[in-house]
């Protein structure tokens, strides 16, 4: 539990799912302009920054090497968390073979599992939501093959011009690789996010569950005093959240870049 003090005036901010490089680095060219000036404009007021995974259609880390691309995103992200700003950064399902980059060259630590931050005196359960609850098992099944040492440890061995086109096919071609559904709301009772916060309430309070992963801006009260907040997406959307120190609100941002 990390517990970050907001200043009269600032903000928390969050946002996921960008994507990057799919279906082509050109193509996500545009949105990552816009994630990029969204940054800029930011960086003004906040007191954190927290980006919830799937930032990169595929991110893979050789020990000497890292895939092409992103630059002005690397660059601006370097940028906010060099002028003292606290960036956080959970993997999604697409970049979960984050191995030390963004710490040692960022100096933004990397979180492969959800976490507890309090905000003052406001709790959060955040994390990018990939495999949790019940349901989403052809994902579950896949995770299992990726995290797998072994399998990664051969993944390692081809040539990264292979490996890296390999896995850009299949993260584009492949939705049970991919696990990216279709992004429709399923209603509550099958929405297996609500699920998942709703046991998790039953043994301890939170005021806001935050996670991206669904594609879909959700803002769903759980009780009286929980709220679970989807962030959506920077594909479809460009919806994130921001937190003023009293209250979670969901936004799209909406400037054309
Ligand atoms: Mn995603």
């Amino acid at each position: 539990m990390q517990t970050i003090n907001i200043p009269e005036g600032k903000k928390v901010y969050f946002a996921s799912d960008n994507h990057l490089g799919a279906p082509t680095i050109e193509q996500s060219y545009p949105r990552e302009k816009k994630f990029v000036t969204w940054l800029d404009e930011i960086k003004e007021d906040a007191a954190a920054i927290f980006l919830l995974g799937d930032l990169f259609d595929f991110w893979m880390e050789y020990k000497t090497v890292v895939p092409k691309g992103f630059t002005r995103t690397l660059g601006k992200l370097a940028e906010i968390a060099d002028s003292g700003i606290p960036i956080f950064y959970f993997v999604g399902n697409h970049d979960l073979w984050m191995n030390g980059y963004f710490e040692e060259e960022l100096g933004i630590p990397v979180y492969h599992q959800p976490q507890q931050f309090t905000f003052n005196t406001t709790t959060f359960f955040i994390g990018h939501g990939d495999g949790l609850g019940p349901g989403d098992i052809g994902y579950k099944r896949m995770k299992k093959v990726f995290t797998n040492p072994f399998c990664k440890w051969l993944f390692k061995w081809l040539h990264p011009d292979i490996g890296v086109r390999l896995a850009q096919h299949l993260s584009v071609k492949n939705k049970l690789i991919s696990g990216d559904d279709d992004a429709n709301f399923l209603g509550e009772e099958k929405e297996w996010l609500v699920q998942y916060a709703k046991r998790k309430l039953e043994t301890k309070h939170y005021d806001y569950f935050v996670f991206g992963h669904r594609h879909l801006p959700l803002e769903i009260k759980l009780n009286e005093k929980s709220t679970y907040t989807n962030l959506g997406d920077w594909v479809k959307y460009y919806t994130y959240a921001v937190f003023n120190g009293e209250k979670l609100t969901l936004k799209e941002y909406k400037i054309i870049v």
